[in-house]
């Protein structure tokens, strides 16, 4: 018997397990105008609806890769260039599951976080395959920047910041931080923190040098677990002094999980990001043979002891970490801009390199989502819930996008990805040649993946059909996204002196107090 639907649908997917952070249910997703608009068992489709068949397979929203450095350059200084474009990027991400990405666009210093934003408009606009949005890196949190730049910034949907506390060309004072934080506040901005003590590496680095041990492993040995948790308690004070919630990026050693997690308990609104490489690899692969170490360059760098890998996986597992991102930052190996510079500016004239001049950061846009969904969820690791709540719904809470994204529900942009039922999974190997990113290698080649998405659907269109591993969307179809303010927990009203900041001594005032 055939029934007439009552119902007027774009695209209806099927036969799916819908999975969002807090509920796995067996229904039918009705799609109109790209918009999610009836969740319901046995949907009636309608005349000319597109159907999607999940075949008994899990339907997650759409992943968020929250921390991705596109088309902007891997230390500048060094004359690094990153590996992809706006296109290649997206086109990667998508391939792997993301249908939004938040980039960074930097502040130079001397220059105005608005012509930062606008640059990185001009690199995106046209060219990206899913949605984005951008973060500023803050170098000057000057007056200007902060209390005049900062909320037209938010009028335009940029509600994020990212400061550093190593770096030379980034780094900003505990003071400099201490007026970030206070702006923050002010204006409900979602401060991210990459932690480092800066002095410490300079100082190991140097010793390094002179003593000739520059081999790519050695940026792990002039960078210990000591000199991120250093700078993690030390931000973290700073960030209770100003009552200013806080993420800290790419956290990968145990004692910074142990101070996040403690002030965590004490009710601190600070949240934690990590990333695959840290859950994945060990400083093991910076001893590769040659200069093939240099592949691995990262920082914070890939840690020593496999049993700190252990601790990256409860603290993801264990509420600790908030969000997980890929912090994809790829310079190529075979390129004279890439990983080869700590061959060719090698002062040290060391034939495996000099870690010095070898451009941090490794690609992982595309194998983030297989990769946690893999290890995370195939592997009994975590549940395919968990696995939303870290790789969409938290990022979209943090960074003022929920519930358009990061969640399936009625009036949320329908963005998915279907992901095989258990049975129908087959292992494969991680391989760069089947990636769509244009760096020339992947850290993770040879891992063994459970399952790859089969779909990644954006506003109700298909991007990504994994069954051919071709991206079907043309560049230009991903849309710059206004971000509102973060609806997690925000700041406490805590305070630990008399002090309080003059603008609420002023607000006081207006109002009576
Ligand atoms: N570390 C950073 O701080 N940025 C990009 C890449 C990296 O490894
Ligand atoms: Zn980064």
């Amino acid at each position: 018997m055939t029934m007439t639907s009552p119902f007027d649908f774009d695209l209806v997917v099927k036969n799916g397990f819908i999975v969002t952070a807090s509920d796995t249910v067996r229904a039918d997703i009705g799609v109109k105008d790209g918009k999610v608009v009836l969740l319901m068992a046995d949907i009636p489709v309608p005349a000319d609806c597109e159907v999607i068949d999940a075949e008994g397979g899990f339907v997650t929203p759409g992943l968020i890769d929250s921390h991705v450095h596109i088309a902007q350059s891997a230390a500048k200084s060094l004359g690094a260039k990153s590996a992809d474009n706006w296109t290649t990027a997206s086109q990667s991400a998508v391939a792997g599951g993301c249908t939004t990405v938040i980039a960074f666009a930097v502040q130079n210093r001397g220059t105005s976080m608005q012509s930062a934003v606008d640059a990185y408009h001009d690199l995106a606009t046209n060219n990206a395959v899913c949605d984005y949005s951008f973060h500023v890196i803050v170098t000057d949190p000057s007056e200007e920047q902060m209390h005049t730049e900062l909320p037209k910034l938010i009028e335009q949907g940029i509600t994020s910041v990212k400061i550093y506390s190593t770096y030379p060309a980034l780094k900003l004072s505990d003071e400099e931080i201490l007026n970030t934080f206070y702006a923050a506040r002010q204006y409900g901005v979602t401060v991210m923190v990459h932690a480092e003590n800066s002095d410490m590496i300079a100082w190991m680095t140097r010793d390094l040098a002179e003593r000739g041990m520059t081999e790519p492993w050695h940026h792990g040995t002039s960078r210990p677990p000591i000199i991120e948790s250093e700078a993690t308690n030390r931000v973290l004070a700073l960030s209770e002094l100003m009552d200013c919630p806080v993420l800290f990026v790419h956290v990968s050693a145990p004692d910074a999980f142990k101070v996040i997690r403690e002030a965590q308990t004490r009710l601190m609104s600070v949240f934690a990001e990590t990333c695959p490489h840290y859950l994945l690899l060990t400083a093991q692969e910076m001893k590769a043979p040659g200069f093939e170490g240099a592949k691995a360059c990262c920082a914070p760098p890939l840690r020593e002891n496999p049993e700190d890998r252990e601790r990256v996986w409860e603290n993801t597992v264990n509420g600790t970490v908030t969000v997980v991102s890929s912090d994809h930052a790829p310079t190529k190996y075979y390129d004279e801009f890439g990983k080869q510079l700590g061959l060719t500016k090698n002062p040290s004239k060391n034939p495996r390199g000099d870690f010095r001049y070898i451009p941090n950061g490794l690609p992982g846009v595309e194998t983030r989502g297989p990769l946690m969904w893999s290890e995370g969820v195939c592997k009994g690791r975590m549940s395919p819930n968990k696995f939303v709540e870290l790789n969409c719904t938290n990022a979209a809470k943090l960074y003022g996008m929920y519930p358009q994204k990061g969640t399936i529900q009625p009036g949320s942009d329908a963005d998915f990805v279907v992901w095989r039922s258990p049975s129908a999974r087959k292992t494969s190997k991680v391989t760069v040649k089947n990636l769509h990113s244009a760096c020339d290698y992947t850290p993770f080649e040879g891992h063994d993946i459970e399952d790859w998405p089969v779909l990644t659907i954006l506003r109700g269109k298909v991007i990504y059909d994994g069954k051919t591993n071709e991206v079907v969307a043309e560049p230009g179809y991903g849309a710059f996204l206004k971000r509102g303010k973060s609806s997690l927990q925000g700041p406490r009203n805590k305070w630990l002196s008399e002090w309080r900041p003059k603008y609420m001594d002023e607000q006081a005032k207006v109002n009576g107090a």
